[in-house]
């Protein structure tokens, strides 16, 4: 294992042009080009000292590249969720064989639906959007699941934003990048908040690797005011991965070591 933990990341699907979309307009797409940012994406996180394990995608799994969604790591458990979206529950099983030997596996079961994208795991709070993709149901059976964990979950509202994770992300302990657009601030009274620029409305997804921010290059004044917060922050092209609805959270769920 790695310095820093094991990064389970997935191939971007030859199908990827035909992936689930909510908030984007559908434009072409590139696959070549996606699976090179993706690489370089992957990179990353070999620099920030995680061991990358990438699981093989089919052609009948367009989001496949998307792993937030299928699962939430904590240190104890990892909870394999129902995605919202009813083309996506075939990766599922891929993605609970790859976490069985670092976690005991807990699942949300149906009628619930959940997206890791909803899921802000912070130091005190779970919090939890509800949005297209992820209901009552579920967030009250993660409360059920995590209840013995000591770890309370909170809803919180999303709108305008396929996650609660395209609309807030921490950024560092105590702080979280978010769009006030897309989630009511005051959902976040115990953390200092650095909003996103309003001319970059999803711009507020961060990737927290140790004390480094990912953010995709697409935002740069967001990046200028994380910077400014004394944040060190890399950039990375996401653009093709992007215009499939995808930000630099999603493509990774990381196991940190203990
Ligand atoms: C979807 O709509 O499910 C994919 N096209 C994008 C998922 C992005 N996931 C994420 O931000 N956690």
């Amino acid at each position: 294992m790695a310095e820093h933990g094991v990064a389970i990341t997935r191939e971007v699907s030859e199908a990827l042009g035909s992936c689930e979309l909510t908030h984007v307009q559908r434009t072409s797409l590139n696959v070549a080009a996606a699976r090179a940012q993706h690489c370089m994406y992957e990179h990353a996180l070999t620099e920030a000292g995680f061991e990358v394990v990438r699981l093989a995608a089919a052609p009948d799994m367009p989001d496949s590249v998307f792993v937030e969604d299928i699962a939430l790591i904590f240190p104890d458990l990892a909870v394999i969720t129902r995605p919202g979206a009813l083309s996506r529950r075939i990766e599922v099983p891929a993605i609970a064989d790859a976490l069985r030997p670092y976690r005991p596996l807990q699942y949300i079961q149906s009628p619930g639906t959940m997206d890791g994208g909803d899921v802000l795991t912070t130091a005190g709070v779970v919090f939890v959007g509800r949005s297209t993709r992820t209901n009552t149901e579920a967030i009250d059976e993660l409360s059920r699941l995590l209840a013995p964990h000591n770890r309370q979950v909170r809803e919180v509202d999303v709108n305008g934003c396929l996650h609660l994770k395209s609309a807030a992300t921490d950024v560092a302990d105590g702080v979280l990048l978010i769009n006030p657009r897309f989630v009511a601030p005051s959902s976040f009274r115990e953390f200092d908040l650095i909003e996103v620029d309003p001319l970059e409305p999803l711009a507020a997804n961060a990737l927290r690797l140790g004390d480094a921010l990912v953010v995709a290059d697409a935002y740069p004044r967001t990046r200028d005011r994380l910077v400014k917060a004394g944040l060190k922050v890399y950039s990375l092209d996401m653009s093709e991965l992007a215009k499939a609805e995808g930000g630099v959270t999603c493509c990774s769920l990381l196991i940190p070591t203990a």
